[in-house]
């Protein structure tokens, strides 16, 4: 299968990684992706990311399964805040981002990392996206890195 080595190497050579945020509830998100950011730059890896923005959580999935399938990158990092409020909305959007992400990564055995917040309050989301109990960008970028390198130890 000389096509898949090929994806395969280009990535080892690479390491490149995607952030792909959630424009919904952006005062959270924004503090999600300075997290993520935060820690790409303390592993030197700051030049090797890419941030591309969709609308809500929703959205997350199409784009996560395009990335992934392009071989491109060695893990990508999802972030965004589905935020539970008065509406059934919130069951839909944030299960179906779940499975979306957790889809891209089956399908493609490239880590798509769940750095979305689900939460019942704006205070709960607040409280993880670095104001009380840590931030969950940083937590999510941190799982990539480690993913990036555990799959790459796999594939020999
Ligand atoms: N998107 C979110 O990222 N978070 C939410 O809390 C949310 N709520 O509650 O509605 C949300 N909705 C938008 C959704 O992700 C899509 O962008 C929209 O439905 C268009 O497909």
């Amino acid at each position: 299968m000389p096509s898949v080595n090929k994806k395969i190497t280009s990535v080892k050579a690479s390491k490149r990684y995607l952030i792909i945020i959630a424009r919904f509830n952006e005062m959270i998100t924004r503090c999600l992706l300075a997290g993520a950011e935060d820690v790409f730059r303390e592993a030197g890896l700051s030049s090797n990311v890419e941030v591309v923005w969709v609308p809500g959580c929703f959205e997350i999935p199409v784009v996560a399964s395009q990335a992934a399938r392009s071989g491109k990158y060695a893990a990508i990092v999802t972030l965004g805040a589905v935020i539970r409020g008065e509406t059934p909305h919130f069951d839909y959007v944030a299960g179906e981002c779940a499975r979306g992400v957790m889809d891209a990564a089956r399908e493609t055995a490239v880590p798509v990392i769940f750095g979305v917040l689900t939460t019942n309050t704006v205070e709960q989301a607040l409280n993880r996206s670095g104001i009380k109990y840590g931030n969950k960008g940083r937590d999510a970028a941190h799982a990539a890195i480690e993913m990036a390198g555990t799959m790459s130890k796999l594939r020999g």
